[in-house]
């Protein structure tokens, strides 16, 4: 995740940051180094993937800055290829149309299995989420992002 603020890059460290689940709950990332870019500009890098279908908020915390007014928020949801907040059938279809006709969708919404592109192998893996199969527990089929669909 890259990071802008207006100050000296060399001088934001992982410290200046909080970072909370929306609801809580689950296990947190932590910061595992922060890359200056540029001016006023970092690279944070994560210890892990966020928590599926739970928003994940990092504040910066330096005055006059506050954590609980300055963060961003994100969520992953599996199988959510539309991105309305909700992993449902439809979002199968609209996959499947993606691949057998014009593409219009990103390969952020299609690539389920993160593979960098997006194939018929996505609509399996897609299948798998949705059933709980494999090494996926639980089932992602007809979740929405827990507590709210929107930022909080
Ligand atoms: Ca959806
Ligand atoms: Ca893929």
């Amino acid at each position: 995740m890259q990071f802008s603020a207006g100050t000296d890059e060399d001088l934001i460290v992982a410290g200046n940051f909080t970072i909370t689940h929306t609801p809580a709950g689950g296990i947190l990332p932590t910061i595992t180094s922060v890359n200056p870019l540029g001016p006023g500009q970092v690279e944070l890098v994560f210890n892990k993937a966020f928590v599926r279908a739970r928003w994940t908020c990092i504040g910066y915390n330096v005055p006059p800055c506050n954590a609980n007014t300055n963060k961003v928020c994100m969520s992953v949801l599996p199988l959510d290829v539309d991105n309305n907040g909700t992993a449902e059938p439809g979002d199968l279809t609209d996959l499947i149309a993606d691949l057998t006709g014009p593409s219009v969708l990103g390969d952020w919404q299609t690539d389920i299995n993160r593979s960098g592109t997006t194939t018929s192998a996505d609509i399996v893996e897609w299948i798998d989420i949705a059933n709980g199969g494999g090494l996926y527990t639980p089932t992602y089929l007809n979740q929405t992002i827990i507590g709210n669909t929107l930022c909080p």
